[in-house]
């Protein structure tokens, strides 16, 4: 959808890269001139509401819609019965092993998660159907669940790394550590809740759907296929979408339900979904256990890397369920060379709420896991943990380096980001006067950045203005910003010639989205591809040399105007990476931690705007915060959910969070053409890593052993407690936390 004047500004100026012009976004979203897709109306809307499960695990026995047919305003009520036809969505078979449960528009017979959609009413009013979706009654005969999670339901994704360097073997005298997590699941929480307007109405034999989504392009073709429909009877728009985070990749049961009963209907149907149906049924993330080990020569050389990783999927996998699974496994020897792996990642369903991509998908579960297992090798071996690091990280001049999960590390400067980190972080005083445990941390982490293709269409219009349309949809990150800098750096144009389109699945008719932190290195890369041959054509048209700047007023005038496509792949992975030094501090008293330091040094490669880079890390870093401080989904015995709203599941506020210190470097990529590496997960991998290792070192010496996320003060006071209690607490460890000299 090309934006209005009105709501959108343009750059001014001619753009180059490293500048960091304001985002040409925010006048209209902080003005409430945003326009996301609870502002799209028709006036014949219809509105449609859903009766959810109320059991884990049962057998549907009746299902009475009696009353609500009947209900004021109501125009139609369907049950799982009505939709048993639909074809199923895809799921991406990224591991070697799986078995796909895609999504069900509604529940048949069987109900497998609190919250999953078993009618839906379609009414004249939201409050009708809302109204009518209660008068539903569901008999439900209970069937045992496999909650809280315990990851020992089927197996849907399984993949191996089995590989060591040419020679080795394992040693019985190798130093030995160990790490047994339990991660919690998370909901991403987007600000703007999941909404859908699907419109079957307006021109025969052509379904217009807005909906805040990563990847208009695949959710047109998956609602094609689901409903039997031809592709180009189905039009997908992201208008402004408030936060996606990975829970908006996915095509929800939601989505179908209202689709299907648009396109039969032959209607406009709107959904807005809840904040407690968000908690409900908005794909989760993380809640991986990961069992670990990883031993080391006495000189500090990292040896056997051995993981046994389980994801949990939950009730139904969207397109990208494996990737969390997948990605721990792959990446979980981060920056460090090992001399062999022995890692198994499973999937498993169970009866909660679906699990997904959510913001690092995998990775930040994997640098938990290798950074806590070197900082207990360090303590074991003696060693500073920075100089174990140290020793074992891959080397510039060793890149592109062949990780033995098969990773191709394309470049990095890993020791100088973390020395770095290492000497902001040592220039902090520690004050040992306090009562407080202090404990501290520098640790890497690495951001693969997505593979594969991306569009971008550019246009020399006859007026000798552009317009520049990317397949890379946007969800608050300032792509329009970014897009008109790449444009107007690599024709060499005033940015305000240019206007940016994105989020619409006719054009260009191919894309893949916002994704895996591949928008600005693969989409980028694909606006400049673009840029090159709109040159190339306007030399050719105008008989020009291609070399020279073109006087793009007069090639209008002359040829114009002119169209360019480009579809371009990616020679490979780009690997963000960094180091994050981190400083904490816990009241043994009442279990209060203070994060009193975070020093984070990021390479993403090529730059295009630094303060939107900036604001990408410090997003993440606060989600990272959630994730170790205070968000933790919890389902009870029954399948359950106990955190279904802001009240009981807690995320980080804006007085969470602490002073940060960033610095980047700038590394470009040999992968794409642009020389960019991801960034926008960088924050959510760093952080929960440097937390948690300065956490251990803050309590490993009063004797904790092990502490699971959150760190929250009940949880860190009765680790404290119990380890006091232990005979076997107190075991000093090497480190700079401090046991006060009164405990
Ligand atoms: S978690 Mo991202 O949308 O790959």
């Amino acid at each position: 959808m090309t934006r209005t004047e009105s709501t959108v500004q343009r750059l001014q100026g001619q753009q180059t890269f490293g500048q960091s012009p304001p985002r040409v976004e925010d006048l209209a979203l902080l003005t409430g001139r945003g326009r996301f897709t609870d502002d799209i109306r028709f006036k014949d809307t219809l509105y449609a509401a859903f009766c959810r499960s109320s059991e884990a695990h049962g057998r549907i026995k009746t299902l009475d819609i009696g009353a609500a047919s009947q209900a004021g305003g109501v125009v139609a009520v369907f049950t799982g019965r009505d939709v048993a036809g639909l074809g199923l969505a895809s799921v991406n078979a990224l591991t070697p092993e799986i078995y796909p449960l895609p999504p069900r528009a509604l529940a048949e017979d069987t109900v497998c998660a609190v919250g999953a959609p078993i009618a839906m009413v379609i009414a004249a009013r939201p409050t009708q159907a809302i109204d009518a979706a209660e008068r539903i009654e569901a008999e439900i005969d209970p069937l045992p669940t496999n909650l809280p999670q315990r990851l020992d339901g089927p197996i849907r994704a399984r993949e191996t790394w089995i590989a060591s360097v040419e020679g080795h073997t394992r040693h019985d005298s190798a130093v030995h550590a160990a790490v047994s997590l339990r991660q919690s699941r998370l909901a991403p929480v987007s600000l703007e809740p999941r909404t859908i307007v699907a419109d079957a109405g307006s021109t025969p034999g052509l379904m217009t759907i807005w909906l805040g989504t990563q990847s208009p392009h695949r959710i047109r073709d998956e609602l094609a296929a689901i409903l039997g429909i031809r592709r180009d009877a189905v039009r997908v728009i992201a208008p402004d979408v408030g936060g996606a985070f990975g829970m908006k990749a996915s095509l929800y049961p939601e989505d179908i339900a209202v689709a299907w009963a648009a396109w039969s209907l032959g209607r406009c149907i709107k959904w807005i979904s809840t904040r407690g149906e968000e908690f409900l049924s908005a794909t989760q993330g993380r809640g991986h256990h990961i069992d670990a080990s990883l031993t080391a020569s006495a000189d500090g050389r990292l040896l056997d890397l051995d993981a046994r990783v389980r994801a949990p999927l939950g009730h139904w996998m969207p397109f990208s369920a494996v990737v969390p699974t997948r990605n721990a496994g792959r990446i979980m020897p981060g920056p460090y060379r090992v001399e062999s792996v022995n890692i198994e990642a499973t999937g498993h369903t169970d009866h909660g709420a679906s699990v997904g991509i959510y913001r690092g998908a995998g990775r930040p579960e994997a640098a938990l896991t290798m950074e806590l297992l070197l900082d207990r090798l360090a303590t074991a071996l003696e060693m500073p943990p920075a100089e174990l690091r140290l020793r074992n990280l891959v080397a510039p001049d060793d890149m592109p380096w062949r990780t033995l999960t098969g990773q191709l590390l394309d470049s990095g400067r890993y020791a100088e980001a973390l020395n770095r980190a290492e000497s902001l972080l040592s220039r902090q005083g520690i004050d040992s006067g306090s009562r407080r445990l202090r404990g501290s941390a520098s640790i890497c982490y690495i951001e693969p950045s997505g593979t594969g293709w991306e569009t971008a269409r550019l246009k020399l219009c006859d007026d000798g203005t552009f317009e520049a349309t990317t397949g890379s949809t946007t969800q608050g990150q300032g792509r329009t910003t970014t897009v008109g800098q790449i444009v107007s750096a690599q024709l060499g144009i005033s940015a305000d010639l240019i206007r940016v389109c994105h989020g619409n699945s006719s054009a260009p008719d191919t894309a893949i989205g916002a994704l895996a932190s591949r928008s600005t290195p693969i989409g980028g890369s694909a606006l400049d591809e673009a840029c090159s041959k709109l040159k190339a054509k306007a030399a050719e048209k105008s008989g020009r040399d291609p070399v020279a700047s073109m006087d793009w007023q007069e090639v209008a005038r002359n040829v114009g105007p002119l169209t360019v496509d480009a579809c371009y792949k990616a020679d490979g992975e780009a690997w963000g990476y960094g180091a994050v030094g981190c400083r904490i501090a816990i009241d043994p008293e009442t279990g209060v931690l203070e994060i009193e330091r975070l020093v984070w040094i990021d390479d993403a490669g090529t730059i295009i705007n630094p303060v939107l880079a900036k604001g990408q890390l410090m997003g993440g870093v606060a989600q990272g915060i959630g994730e170790a401080l205070l968000e933790r989904i919890i389902y009870d015995e029954d399948g359950q959910l106990l955190t279904g709203s802001l009240m009981d599941y807690g995320i980080p506020r804006a007085d969470d969070m602490p002073p940060i210190q960033i610095e980047q470097l700038e590394t470009p990529s040999s992968m794409n053409r642009l020389g960019a590496k991801g960034i926008g997960e960088a924050g959510t991998i760093g952080a929960p890593a440097a937390i948690a290792c300065a956490v251990m070192d803050a309590v490993r010496p009063v004797g904790v052993k092990h502490l699971d996320m959150p760190y929250t003060p009940a949880r860190v006071w009765k680790a404290i407690q119990d380890a006091r209690q232990s005979p076997s607490g107190k075991k000093p460890g090497y480190g700079t936390g401090t046991a006060p000299a009164d405990h």
